[in-house]
């Protein structure tokens, strides 16, 4: 497969105006007839005439008409990625007549089935599987689409804008045809044909206008829509007040599909959505659930201007939308809930993920330089990092000044298809006067990598003034050898030794600055002097955790322990709390390397039994605060990674906090119980959270009276959350009734597949010897199925996120998930890369785990037919 380079990108030589696409849904085939208006690019008429090709790919060409002539085959060439139709006027009307397979489309890109019912995802390159086209987001045109099936079968029609058209057929057959007003990219075509109940809704616009919303889902299912619905309505009005974006249509249709490789996706007014996304109760899901609905329907409504009426210009540019419309979606979510708490559990992930990504060898830059399979680059560098940029303009620019660039953005570009720099630009005149150095600035969309900072503070008592030194390094990463120092914004405070926040003049300036500032930290090593501080503070660094970077700070436990409870910033107090677990955790894993016992320090102890005497003052940060680094996480610190030690420490600190705050833990536990009528509101899910951080450590100490209550709370549980939280907790353990309970739940949820997917989820992690072994077993589950992307994600994602049993030491671990990249490779590419992923920091571990690893990598590298999606991972990590 060939690389494609964002140093080669050329403007299309041909334009398409207009598209009218006619669907033809058979059992057997389906045809699709396309005509296209085709003109010549001015832009590149310079360089006179040059032939039209279309991409296209797993398709049967059937003819190809130029301006009502049949085109002879010898006058136009195919391949196996193209249509060339060499000699063209200027502009002309070109129809094509392809025939597809939908029903055997396993890959789940393009047109393809999902229970019956057709729907399409076409980006990034779906569309060239359903017509041949110029297959690119910088190619916008106007669509008008028939879509004509038989009635009884496909009772519902549904493609991009508004429904101009329809009627019968004498066959039993019936079509509709849609019209999309705003030109858009292929990729945001869409259309839905199937047996699918509707839900209404109605919401009306800052301008008057009523739009109707309706959500599809299978029959049955009506009755969990509504917690969706209702973040469609929450999010369309949030961006008319937090960004002043109006919704531009009169329909906004959702419809959920069983089968779907992602979350959902942005069509115009035509949203396909993962069920996961849609549906919910509070029997079936949990708060975790929930959350992410209202988070996944406001991230694809907020395409609407984020992705949809400003695009990308080529696929390099893919987080001028996602990286913008993650930070939309998150700072929505922060404002419907908690900030704080948002804030720690999108740091939380985006460590968890996207460090690691960037630590390995599929590293690459925001935007990247170069690609083979773009689906590969979905990641959480482009996304969740890609946020993190849009935060840090924000930190820099302050929020007016933030939205004032974001008003010239859209009234610059509005209608186009545009890039990053040109996002840079807006920013940049849009805020003339702003300190920024935005050259150093684009540094972070173009250098891969996770800085680190270490810092260093000296407090001079005779002066009164504390000083400051920063360092910036950032590692090599693949094909990027050398880096310059970035421009990081640093937000930061001074905490007296009472806990309030001193005030911050730094030398030369005539007056102090609020209790928290931000610094630019431009240089490779820089120091910040400021006077009049009264007595020795401690640092409260990155409050906010200002810039996705690591931090080295040299301070004590005891200080940490100081920040902990007393740092303003929320979620410094959180940080601290990790710092000092993950130091903890680490030491404890060189002390059994070193063949000692590991002990773990009662000031820990301590500091946690503060933490939940404080627990009452906010539930949901104290479950957060309760959470130990994930081992996955810890792994990161670690020279060479000890999985089985990690394991260890982290289950001995949750056994010793377990049993020492026994006491502590139960009140709480207790407390938290007494909640009035199940709610999905911040204090309810709170309290929930609360609670099941208490179990965890309660069971962890192993004693019967926590059994028991972890035995009554799955029995008599109400709700997902609680119940499932139990369960996970029994599939860990050595109870007897643990297959009971499994078995019980199964029984139970066999008619919900994505309850039953939580299932699958919940053995897959289990820290239990025979997980492995359990995994095979559940992989011939009737429940299960490798054609399915989420019970894929639950049993082998679930799998290769057990740190301990994935990196068992015998390779049998990476020896099934290789087995399972090849079985899936020849099924849906797209799924199997996301999988073999987990290969990627294979060098971070011992020679032993290394050897199989490398053996496993070999062997899904030589198999014959590999598709570019895996292959492209493969070759990179064996690099
Ligand atoms: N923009 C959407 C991306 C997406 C996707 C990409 C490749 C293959 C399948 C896909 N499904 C959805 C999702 C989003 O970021 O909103
Ligand atoms: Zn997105």
């Amino acid at each position: 497969p060939k690389a494609i380079h964002l140093s080669d990108y050329a403007p299309p030589a041909w334009l398409i105006d207009t598209v009218e696409l006619h669907v033809d849904l058979r059992e057997d085939v389906t045809t699709v007839t396309s005509r296209l208006a085709v003109r010549r690019n001015p832009v590149r008429a310079a360089e006179g005439p040059a032939p039209l090709v279309l991409d296209g790919e797993a398709m049967e060409l059937v003819s190809v008409t130029v301006d009502n002539r049949l085109l002879h085959p010898a006058d136009y060439a195919v391949t196996a990625e193209s249509l060339t139709v060499p000699r063209l006027p200027e502009a002309a009307t070109v129809e094509i007549v392809t025939r597809i397979k939908p029903q055997e489309n396993t890959a789940l890109q393009g047109l393809y089935k999902s229970s019956g019912n057709y729907c399409t995802q076409c980006e990034a390159e779906g569309f060239r599987r359903i017509t041949y086209f110029l297959d690119r987001p910088d190619v916008m045109a106007r669509y008008t689409v028939t879509i004509e099936a038989e009635k009884a079968r496909y009772p519902v029609l549904l493609s991009n804008g508004n429904l101009v058209d329809q009627g019968d057929r004498l066959d039993g057959r019936h079509w509709a045809r849609w019209n999309d007003p705003w030109p858009k990219p292929s990729y945001l075509f869409a259309m839905v044909a199937g047996a699918l109940t509707q839900v209404e809704d109605r919401f009306v616009t800052r301008s008057g206008r009523e739009v109707t919303l309706r959500i599809f889902v299978e029959p049955g299912n009506e009755g969990k829509v509504a917690h969706a619905m209702d973040s469609l309505k929450k999010s369309m009005k949030w961006d008319e007040d937090a960004y002043g974006l109006e919704y531009d249509l009169d329909i906004f249709n959702i419809v959920a599909v069983s089968d779907f490789n992602m979350g959902a996706m942005e069509n115009k007014s035509l949203n396909v959505f993962n069920t996961k996304y849609v549906l919910a109760n509070p029997e079936t899901a949990t708060d975790t659930d929930f959350l992410g609905i209202e988070t996944v329907v406001a991230h694809e409504y907020f395409h609407n201007w984020t992705g949809n009426r400003v695009t990308c210009r080529d696929w390099f540019q893919l987080s001028l939308k996602e990286g913008l419309t993650v930070f939309r979606d998150q700072q929505f979510s922060a404002d419907m809930n908690s900030a704080p708490v948002k804030r720690i559990q999108d740091v939380t992930r985006l460590r968890q993920v996207q460090f690691a990504e960037d630590a390995g060898p599929t590293a690459h830059p925001v935007r990247p330089e170069s690609y083979i399979e773009i689906n590969n680059f979905y990641t959480p560098t482009v996304y969740e990092k890609g946020a993190e940029v849009l935060r840090m303009y924000r930190t820099l620019l302050g929020p007016q000044g933030y939205r004032k660039g974001i008003d010239l953005y859209f009234q610059r570009h509005d209608g186009q298809a545009v890039t990053t720099d040109d996002f840079l630009a807006a920013m940049r005149d849009a805020n003339p006067d702003a300190a920024v150095d935005w050259a150093q600035f684009q540094l972070w969309y173009r250098q891969a990598g996770t800085p680190v900072v270490e810092a260093d503070g000296a407090y001079d008592a005779a002066s009164r003034s504390y000083r400051l030194t920063l360092r910036q390094s950032l590692a090599p990463t693949p094909g990027q050898p050398e880096k310059a120092p970035l421009l990081i914004p640093v937000a930061l405070g001074l905490v007296g030794p009472d806990g309030a926040d001193l005030p911050l003049r730094l030398e030369g300036e005539a007056a102090a600055a609020g209790s928290t500032r931000v610094l630019h930290l431009t240089e490779a090593s820089q120091s910040f002097t400021f006077v009049d501080v009264p007595a020795a503070p401690v640092p409260s660094l990155f409050r906010g955790f200002s810039a996705p970077v690591r931090l080295r700070f040299p301070c004590s436990d005891a200080e940490l322990t100081f920040l902990m409870a007393k740092d303003s910033d929320a979620f410094n107090r959180w940080e601290a709390g990790q710092t000092l677990a993950t130091r903890i955790i680490l030491g404890m894993v060189a002390e059994r390397t070193a063949g000692r016992a590991m002990t773990v320090p009662p000031a820990f102890v301590e500091a946690v039994g503060a933490t939940l005497a404080r627990a009452h003052e906010d539930r949901s940060f104290a479950a957060l605060a309760l959470m130990l680094p994930s081992e996955g996480y810890l792994g990161q610190s670690m020279e060479v990674v000890d999985p089985d030690g990690l394991h260890e420490a982290r289950e001995t600190i949750r056994r010793t906090v377990g049993s020492s705050l026994g006491a502590a833990l139960r009140r709480l536990y207790g407390e938290c119980r007494e909640d009035g009528p199940f709610a999905i509101t911040p204090e309810a899910m709170g309290r929930r959270a609360l609670k099941n951080a208490c179990l965890g450590y309660l069971m962890a100490a192993g004693d019967a009276e926590a059994a028991a209550l972890c035995l009554e709370q799955y029995r008599g549980g109400s709700g997902m959350t609680d119940v499932l939280a139990a369960l996970s907790l029994i599939a860990d353990s050595d109870l007897p009734e643990r297959e009971a309970c499994l078995e019980a739940f199964a029984t139970r949820w066999q008619g919900e597949p994505l309850v039953m997917d939580k299932w699958f989820t919940v053995q897959a992690l289990s820290g239990r010897p025979d997980t492995l072994e359990r995994v095979r077993r559940l992989t011939g589950h009737p429940a299960f199925s490798i054609r399915n992307p989420n019970k894929v994600y639950a049993l082998i994602g679930g799998f290769t996120a057990n740190q301990a049993r994935f990196h068992a030491a015998d390779g049998s671990g990476y020896a099934f998930l290789a087995e399972r990249v090849l079985e899936l490779d020849g099924l849906n590419p797209q799924v199997a890369s996301r999988m073999v992923k987990a290969f990627a920091r294979w060098r971070k571990f011992d020679a032993g785990r290394q050897a199989h690893a490398r053996a496993q990598l070999e062997r899904i590298q030589a198999t014959p037919g590999l598709s570019p999606d895996v292959f492209e991972i493969v070759e990179r990590s064996l690099d």
